[in-house]
């Protein structure tokens, strides 16, 4: 199915990428997210989810509206005129299970390139060294967070953050990380998530930003690409059009507005 895009003009963005959405976990911003990737498939060339787009391979744990946001992901992952990039994070299990399920292809990491720019995209868990040297730590960790959000949700995130920034992977070694690998790979941008801190900084000359999680209050960041400018950005924007109504709802709405009554 194609999604008209409201007007006859280029999509104003040229990519736009978000991590770590989490859906099935109860403090996934979910009815947020759907609005998003409607207006993200409608506004831009391309779309990347950079990992942890699922909290685990319990699909129990999602509900209509998480499946709602897989089934926009899907419908618009064929389209001639869009593409939508997919990379794996450390919450989504295997690559080869996932893709099947969601009829994508998964990268471990991905360019973006233009005229103007050379932007990588990768997760970031690669550089987090407590995930990756003590992985059944870091499941038991996810397994007393999994316990905890069930008792208070938005609170416990925060407070779990606070209380241990190890527990909380480790911002500053996924940036390094990040940045080394982005300049033996000749990209003078990079982007991560994983960290689940937004964050837009410069190292040594690379730009690197972080795009946070969807698992936080509103409002929940991206990463958009128009041109040479990228910038972290937010979402609801502060100018955000709703998505247009379906075309049998428009028709039901009078194209002028009604006469005004003559009193008496
Ligand atoms: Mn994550």
């Amino acid at each position: 199915m194609l999604i008209d895009r409201p007007g006859d003009g280029p999509p104003e963005y040229d990519c736009i990428v978000i991590s770590d959405l989490h859906l099935g976990s109860a403090v996934c911003q979910v009815k947020l997210l759907e609005e998003f990737l409607v207006w993200a498939c409608q506004n831009s060339r391309m779309l990347v989810i950079n990992g942890d787009i699922f909290d685990d391979l319990n699909f129990k744990r999602l509900s209509r509206r998480h499946f709602a946001c897989l089934k926009i992901i899907r419908r618009n992952s064929d389209r001639p005129d869009f593409r939508l990039i997919w990379i794996r994070g450390n919450h989504d299990g295997p690559a080869d299970i996932v893709s099947h399920l969601v009829g994508v292809d998964i990268h471990d990491e991905f360019i973006y390139e233009s005229a103007q720019i050379r932007l990588m995209i990768l997760h970031g868990d690669q550089f987090d060294n407590v995930v990756t040297k003590h992985p059944l730590l870091t499941a038991f960790g996810s397994f007393l967070f999994g316990i905890i959000q069930k008792i208070a949700p938005h609170n416990a995130a925060r407070w779990i953050r606070s209380v241990s920034k190890r527990w909380q992977r480790n911002g500053p070694k996924v940036e390094r990380g990040a940045v080394e690998h982005a300049r033996s790979n000749g990209c003078e941008f990079v982007t991560c998530g994983h960290t689940h801190q937004a964050k837009s900084s410069v190292v040594d000359g690379i730009h690197y930003f972080n795009t946070g999680t969807w698992t936080e209050k509103s409002p929940c960041p991206f990463l958009g690409v128009r041109g040479h400018h990228i910038e972290l950005e937010f979402w609801p924007l502060p100018t955000a059009q709703p998505p247009a109504p379906p075309a049998d709802a428009a028709s039901s709405i009078p194209a002028s507005p009604p006469s005004p009554s003559t009193p008496g």
